[in-house]
């Protein structure tokens, strides 16, 4: 009966230790800064367009958040430093959308 309380105790520490906080950094690595890129976006023709580009591309590893105005042709990407401008062209990039980063 008392080894049977220590495990149950053991297997609450546990959830607690490793629940606290893991939600936080899905994608992102904890310790990695993150940057924040703004590319122009050619070929789009509705804000569907849009939504799109912000579903892929926030698909991609290590992407923190995604936000792609149809207005101003804009996409904005928080993502981990590690991951290249090529990364996040490569992930959105259709015959009909050309993405380019901005100065
Ligand atoms: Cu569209």
């Amino acid at each position: 009966m008392g080894k049977f309380l220590v495990a149950i105790t053991a297997v609450v520490l546990v959830v607690l230790l490793t629940g606290c906080g893991s939600d936080e950094s899905s994608s992102a690595t904890p310790s990695e800064q993150t940057v924040t890129r703004v590319f122009t976006v050619e070929g789009m023709h509705c804000q569907g367009c849009a939504t799109g580009i912000e579903t892929t591309v926030g698909a991609v590893p290590g992407v923190v958040s995604v936000s792609v105005a149809y207005d101003g042709a804009q996409a904005t990407v928080t993502c981990a430093e590690s991951v290249t401008n090529e990364q996040l062209i490569a992930a959105m990039q259709t015959p009909e959308l050309t993405m380019k980063p901005m100065e």
